[in-house]
């Protein structure tokens, strides 16, 4: 069998919206799904794709707005035209609905949209086989892997679906819908599973269960390359090769250990180098946010009364199509151990401070005397949600201490 490459991609979440938080960002990030639907046609035709694998929330919600069906109208006409097959197994905010976008969208060859009782694409010229299922509902709580149809004799099987995977779920906001575990995956006869859902690209089974991830982050909390995946299968898969082509790439960066960058241009170079690589094969713009806290000795730059100046600067000089910036919690380059030595308010404030951190009867004693003064929406909190939301403010506290008491009273002393 010669070789021949799939295109796995998913959550496109075409006619949902893109955050622009940097107002000079409106216009790319409106149009930034539907190019990163165009970026991946021209990959196609340039990988000569055979076959296309979309696993779920192609649309961002079940009753898509018309420019959002349209652009898949004219991408699945498209990849028709090169001569691909393409695979549709529907997600959570895109489910098979009786009389909804898919169960309504027009048959036609080579294009397979899973319902929810799943089914199968015989594709004999590729050798494949092509299970996927979609999801019913919004909120689908039962596994839904076991509803593909295995492979028949003599087809290569790929599974494509919309699944939690609670390994992948860890320190993201994605609900656990259709959850599945990664044995019930890698014991079933499928050489590959194309996943959606997670919006971070992953293999989570080399070259055997893949998340797409999405081709275009949604905000700043979807930072890092996004794109799809090309697949190589000779056989079986052979390679897999990720491709970020997101038009709009969101970066996060924070630091709080900024006491070797003296000088604005060594803090340049610094988040220079952990911006994420630009994807070489198309133009991109990103959007940054950067948290600057902590002792600095460029603290006093953004203390001035023009705020937007120094942001101005930084997004110019590290080519940013947005920044957001958040520099409040910088304070002198002090040592707080030291200067609780002092006699003074700032010396007895830090102390207890210090004492807060360490010692969590006393800071469970501060928060039982704060309590009755609570905001009504704080005494909802449980205890430990109070004792972490005030550790964070005393930290804040702290810098704020350091910038207002050390500057004034260490002026008095001078
Ligand atoms: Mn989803």
């Amino acid at each position: 069998m010669a070789g021949l490459t799939i295109l796995h991609a998913a959550d496109l979440h075409l006619g949902g919206p893109v955050a622009a938080p940097d107002a000079a960002l409106a216009s790319l990030a409106a149009n930034a799904r539907n190019e990163a639907l165009e970026r991946l046609l021209v990959l196609s035709r340039q990988e000569d794709v055979r076959l296309v694998l979309l696993a779920g929330d192609v649309f961002h919600s079940p009753q898509p707005p018309l420019t959002a069906v349209l652009a898949l109208e004219k991408a699945l006409a498209a990849w028709r035209d090169m001569g691909a097959a393409v695979c549709i197994a529907p997600g959570n905010h895109d489910p098979w609905l009786p009389g909804g976008v898919w169960a309504s969208w027009p048959a036609a060859e080579g294009l397979m949209i899973f319902d929810p009782q799943g089914g199968g694409l015989d594709l004999p010229e590729l050798g494949l086989w092509v299970a996927g299922v979609g999801h019913e509902s919004a909120a689908v709580q039962e596994d839904l892997a076991p509803r593909l149809p295995a492979p028949p004799t003599g087809r290569v099987g790929l599974a494509v679906l919309h699944a939690s995977l609670e390994r992948s779920l860890a320190g993201t906001s994605h609900l656990p819908f259709a959850p599945t575990r990664l044995e019930t995956l890698t014991r079933a006869p499928f050489a590959l599973w194309a996943l959606g859902h997670i919006h971070i690209p992953q293999e989570v089974a080399p070259r055997r269960v893949i998340y797409a991830g999405c081709p275009q982050g949604a905000h700043l909390g979807e930072s890092g390359p996004r794109g799809a995946w090309l697949i190589r299968l000779q056989g079986a898969v052979t390679a897999v090769e990720f491709a970020p082509l997101a038009p709009l790439v969101f970066a996060d960066l924070a630091y709080d250990d900024l006491m070797p960058q003296a000088t604005p241009a060594q803090l340049i170079a610094r988040v220079r180098q952990d911006l994420p690589p630009a994807a070489a094969a198309w133009p991109s713009q990103v959007c940054l946010r950067l948290g600057l806290s902590g002792p600095s000795p460029l603290w006093q730059l953004w203390q001035r009364q023009e705020p937007a100046e120094p942001a101005a600067a930084l997004k110019k000089e590290l080519s940013l199509a947005g920044l957001v910036l958040a520099a409040g919690g910088l304070c002198p380059p002090l040592d707080p151990a030291a200067l609780a030595q002092r006699p003074d308010v700032l010396g007895r404030l830090l102390v207890l401070m210090q004492r807060a951190e360490q010692d969590d009867g006393f800071l469970a004693e501060l928060e039982a005397r704060l309590a009755g003064g609570l905001h009504p929406e704080a005494q909802r909190l449980s205890r430990d949600e109070r004792l972490a939301r005030l550790r964070s403010l005393l930290l804040q506290v702290r810098w704020l201490a350091l910038q207002g008491l050390w500057q004034g009273e260490g002026s008095d002393a001078a």
